[in-house]
């Protein structure tokens, strides 16, 4: 029995996310033997290594490792704004929504929200949020974007839409960031590179404790000039770490060997919305499921409820509203997984008894 079988069958199917997932063997023997050094010092070899690789991938001059995605991503917020300034985002953009209020905590700026069709929003959105120069107003400054979006259910922006939007926050002299955590299932979903992504923006976050099965880490990247401004505030928050080489490595390796693999979860999501699709109690639309995340709706039960059973037969999803529940496929999830799910859902779903 391999490591992989052993971790499997000790715990039960986990969709809740694809931050789940456990370091492979290889992975573990990579952050063993890495080569480390004190980062602050900038002398981490490996973390360097993953800097370069990354900003490389990304398309963009430099890039840094940082401790998480919210980190990344706030630090991007603070580097770029000053006090009073308006970020302009999209309503259920993870910045906003699942950052425990960091915009206003940490840079002391405003989140003007933007409607978004599953997180995608328009050129139009975003001019008609802009108000003009005018001392009753914040200046806004920031606009953000995710891809993949979370809330939207992995849901892809389409890259003229991007280009549109990126176009549009230029005209108005806005900087743009990228919440790119899930942009390398973006990329394998669409075949897109990643630094055509990145390039739209002038900020890219990108996540490798996501679906590429890191343990730890984020990387923040853009020009040099803006990731030493950004390598300041990461300071200032905290997240300067000293011998991170054992985190770049886990890193390092899940960029190289669990990229092209995404693939997989996507099709396995699509095999869970397709099955799902024909269960009583659940409204889903498998043609929404682009990515790795699944967005289900309950029709006849409280979500709370449906969590609680699936539990219960091993199966363990996420909450995200009243009456939805979100299942994210990921490295530890098999297609056989996708069968035992359904199988749970079945019974969990359907019937108030
Ligand atoms: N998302 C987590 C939870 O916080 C909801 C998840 O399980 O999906 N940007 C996006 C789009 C994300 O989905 C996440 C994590 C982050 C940023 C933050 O990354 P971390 O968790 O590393 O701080």
């Amino acid at each position: 029995m391999t490591h992989h079988d052993q971790a499997n069958t000790a715990r039960c199917i986990d969709l809740r996310s694809d931050t789940v997932t456990l370091p492979t063997p290889a992975m573990r023997q990579a952050m063993a033997q890495a080569d480390v050094g004190d980062d602050v010092f900038g002398e981490d070899p490996t973390v360097r290594r993953l800097e370069e690789r990354t900003a490389e991938l990304l398309g963009k001059e430099q890039a840094l490792f940082m401790p998480s995605g919210t980190m990344a991503n706030q630090v991007a917020v603070r580097a770029q704004t000053e006090p009073g300034d308006e970020v302009l985002i999209e309503a259920e953009a993870h910045i906003h929504y699942y950052e425990a209020g960091a915009p206003a905590a940490l840079s002391g700026v405003t989140c003007r929200c933007l409607p978004g069709r599953r997180g995608v929003f328009t050129p139009d959105d975003l001019r008609a949020a802009l108000r003009p120069p005018d001392q009753h107003f914040p200046r806004p400054r920031l606009v953000c974007v995710e891809n993949t979006h979370n809330r939207g259910g992995g849901s892809l922006w389409p890259l003229e839409t991007l280009k549109a939007v990126a176009e549009a926050a230029r005209a108005a002299g806005l900087r743009m960031h990228l919440d790119g955590a899930r942009l390398w299932n973006a990329s394998v979903a669409t075949g897109v590179p990643e630094r055509t992504y990145a390039a739209l923006a002038d900020s890219v976050n990108v996540c490798f404790s996501k679906g590429l099965g890191a343990p730890v880490g984020s990387a923040l990247a853009g020009t040099r000039d803006f990731v030493a401004r950004a390598r300041r505030f990461r300071k200032q928050f905290g997240g300067g770490m000293r011998q991170a080489g054992i985190l770049a490595a886990g890193a390092l390796y899940a960029l190289e060997h669990h990229r092209a693999r995404l693939a997989d979860d996507h099709a396995n999501a699509r095999a869970l919305a397709e099955g799902l699709a024909n269960l009583p109690g659940i409204d889903i639309d498998p043609a929404h499921v682009q990515t790795n995340i699944v967005l289900i709706r309950l029709t006849r039960l409280a979500a709370s409820t449906v969590v609680h059973r699936l539990e219960a037969s091993g199966v363990r999803v996420l909450a995200t509203g009243p009456q939805t529940v979100r299942a994210v496929t990921n490295l530890n999830v098999t297609r056989a997984d996708i069968g035992s799910a359904l199988a749970a859902f079945a019974n969990a779903a359907g019937s108030p008894g």
